[in-house]
């Protein structure tokens, strides 16, 4: 297995240059655990890596940190006998959704993928607004846009055929297709992107069918064997984390634990940069100290009245400073537990050395 095997490119060799001078080696991420990482090496080997402090410590915010996907600088080389990520090269795109919970910040579910793949199938999961989220994510991360209508076994063709032509009104980019995970119909599809160095990533709901069309193109190896405890009585494998498989003819499968909400993540920029026209009416206002709140010659306020602009928009736009502001606290306290972080590690590794000369000393028969 070439590192071009795993998705290798000139640029990636580029920006690996300067850790080629440290010594450092190329891998690829394939897994992610609560507590490390799994990476892919030139060659195939499969070796355990932690987060090395400086790449934490120096990540603006969680989207910065190493994902599935991200290709790394690996130190094998330290004294201790953990593999050390030292850094993470530039992505070219990156699959991200809204984090869960509060935070409206960025969560990357894969790194460096040329395909996405969005699973669903013609019934219950069906959701049109639902997909045109993901569709809209998709567009924004850069990558080529798949749909694929699975369990077609399940529905009357005439389903299949309907929900298939609602998906072509909302996207003239995407590539539908009714597949059958369970009778190995239309997989062929799916085999057809999946060429040496690309990398493909599956998501949507759970149950739709990600993994069992993973295994049908590892052919029927693959998870079965590993999450045999975590079946269910209706027999599932919900697959817990996130995984890039390489299949044996080429190409990479990036498997996705399924998302119940697909929601937007947002940051500073794109929230001011959705409200520029508003912010050019702002400019306009009599008053520069404006708050377009019964000020007079407030030109936002006219454009409401006027019905030109959004009432909906005006309130979201009263509250943006309040929005970034909230954003930017994050961002903050991130920083501050990292610093903590840093700290009790200086602290750790000082009683380390400590420790060490007191052994050596012993050693040398000094104490
Ligand atoms: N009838 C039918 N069942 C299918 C098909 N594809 C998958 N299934 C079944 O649907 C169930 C869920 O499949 P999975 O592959 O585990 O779904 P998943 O999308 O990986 O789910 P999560 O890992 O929870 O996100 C399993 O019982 C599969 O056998 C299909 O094309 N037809
Ligand atoms: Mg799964
Ligand atoms: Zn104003």
């Amino acid at each position: 297995m070439t590192l071009d095997d795993l998705g290798w490119n000139e640029a990636f060799a580029e920006g690996f240059a300067p850790f080629a001078e440290r010594g450092l080696i190329p891998a690829r991420l394939v897994r992610e655990t609560k507590i490390n990482f799994a990476a892919l090496l030139e060659g195939g080997e499969e070796i355990d890596c932690v987060l090395g402090g400086k790449v934490w410590h120096e990540a603006e915010n969680d989207a910065d940190l190493p994902s599935v996907g991200d290709w790394v600088a690996l130190d094998r080389g330290g004294n201790c006998d953990e593999v050390i990520i030292r850094g993470r090269l530039p992505r070219f795109s990156r699959f991200s959704r809204k984090m869960p919970g509060k935070s409206a910040q960025e969560q990357v579910l894969a790194a460096n993928v040329d395909i996405v793949v969005v699973v669903t199938d013609p019934g219950g999961d069906f959701n049109l607004r639902r997909m045109e989220r993901y569709l809209t994510l998709i567009e924004r991360c850069g990558a080529q846009p798949v749909v694929l209508l699975n369990k077609a076994d399940l529905f009357p063709e005439k389903d299949c055929m309907d929900a298939a032509g609602e998906l072509r009104n909302l996207s003239r980019v995407a590539e539908i297709h009714v597949t059958s995970a369970r009778e190995g119909r239309g997989l062929e599809v799916l085999r057809g992107y999946l060429k040496p160095g690309v990398t493909i990533t599956l998501v949507g709901s759970s149950g739709v069918g990600k993994s069992t069309l993973v295994n049908q193109l590892l052919g029927g190896e693959w998870q079965e064997t590993s999450e045999v405890n975590e079946v269910t009585g209706r027999g599932r494998h919900t697959t817990s984390h996130r995984e890039l498989v390489v299949l044996p003819e080429g190409g990479l499968l990036i498997d996705n634990p399924g998302v119940r909400e697909i929601q937007m993540w947002t940051d500073e920029f794109t929230l001011r940069e959705s409200f520029a026209d508003v912010e050019d009416l702002a400019a306009q206002c009599r008053f520069t100290d404006c708050k377009h709140e019964g000020d007079t010659g407030c030109v936002i306020q006219l454009a409401v009245e006027e019905g030109s602009l959004d009432p909906d928009r005006y309130q979201s736009y009263l509250r943006l400073e309040e929005e970034i502001e909230e954003l930017n606290r994050r961002r903050q306290k991130r920083r501050m537990a990292t610093e903590r972080w840093a700290k009790r590690n200086r602290r750790v590794k000082a009683r380390n050395l400590a420790d060490r000369i007191e052994l050596e000393k012993e050693e040398r028969g000094e104490v």
